[in-house]
């Protein structure tokens, strides 16, 4: 599949995602789902794949859906937004989480509605220090989804979760790092560099290790303790059995780099 509305390239072992629609702040329209969906696909399928990174194009990250897409004149039909979440949104925010090897996000410009929940859902987010994240749904009526209403209370607290979503506020990165919401927000001309670093490293180490690493991690926001100290144990056990451990063991008790084959 050719694509349009978005960039794909692997690199180092790092697939690299660019969301492409920048005069509508590389917001979601029909085709821009299709193309994503098609390349998480790919990331899933291509061995030599271990790490993946979204950005964007031009001065915004995404906007969430393309208005211009929804039809809300007095006398249309209302659009069913459960079924594009359920189409869409959804089975993006879960291969994101599900995906066996680390997703970095680096948010190069305003991060609004799904855009910013897409953000979240990443697993290491960097931001450009100019960024922001806007929870702008409750501006138009809608509630925050892609995943927002679980994540944001966890990563900022119910306090702030809230009135995020209510007043639909302007974030700046460096709030965001402050409050604990991303990562770390990084000078602007340095977004890149230190993103694709990040990702360069990570997708020279133990890939099927950092996969359980985020299976535990993302377990724990629902397990009890009893249920999390199984799952670690479980984790642990396949863990214990990759190449890359074996590697791993030896080459510290040989004083030398390991050699990570991510297997
Ligand atoms: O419908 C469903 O499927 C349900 C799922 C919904 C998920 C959602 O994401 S709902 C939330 C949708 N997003 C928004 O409500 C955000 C709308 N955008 C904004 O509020 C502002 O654009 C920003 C705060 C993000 C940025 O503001 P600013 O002043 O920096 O830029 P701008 O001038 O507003 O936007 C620049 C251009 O992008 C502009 O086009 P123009 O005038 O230059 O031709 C603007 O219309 C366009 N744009 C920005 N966001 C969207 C968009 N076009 C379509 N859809 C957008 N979401």
């Amino acid at each position: 599949m050719a694509f349009e509305h978005i960039e794909y390239r692997v690199d180092e072992g790092v697939a690299i995602l660019t969301l492409n629609r920048p005069n509508s702040l590389n917001s979601f329209n029909a085709e821009m789902h299709a193309e994503m969906r098609e390349a998480l696909k790919q990331v899933r399928k291509d061995g030599s794949v271990r790490c993946l990174l979204i950005t964007g194009n031009g001065r915004g990250f995404c906007a969430g859906q393309d208005l211009s897409d929804r039809n809300v004149a007095a006398d249309a039909e209302m659009p069913d937004l459960g079924a594009s979440i359920e189409k869409f949104y959804n089975p993006m925010i879960r291969t994101l989480r599900d995906l066996p090897l680390p997703v970095i996000c680096a948010v190069n410009g305003v991060a609004a509605g799904a855009g910013a929940n897409i953000a979240l859902a990443c697993d290491i987010v960097f931001a450009a220090r100019s960024a922001s994240f806007i929870q702008a749904f409750c501006k138009i009526g809608l509630v925050p989804d892609s995943g927002g209403t679980w994540n944001l209370p966890r990563l900022v607290g119910h306090a702030r979760a809230m009135a995020l979503s209510m007043l639909g506020d302007k974030i700046s990165a460096e709030q965001a790092a402050q409050w604990g919401m991303i990562w770390s927000c990084v000078d602007d001309d340095q977004l890149m560099d230190e993103a694709l670093s990040c990702a360069r490293n990570l997708a020279t180490q133990p890939t099927r290790g950092l996969a359980l690493i985020k299976r535990a991690l993302n377990a724990s926001t629902t397990n009890t303790l009893d249920e999390q100290l199984d799952l670690e144990r479980d984790l642990q056990r396949l863990a214990g059995r990759t190449d890359d451990y074996r590697e791993g063991v030896a080459a510290f008790m040989e004083k030398r780099k390991p050699n990570f084959t991510g297997q």
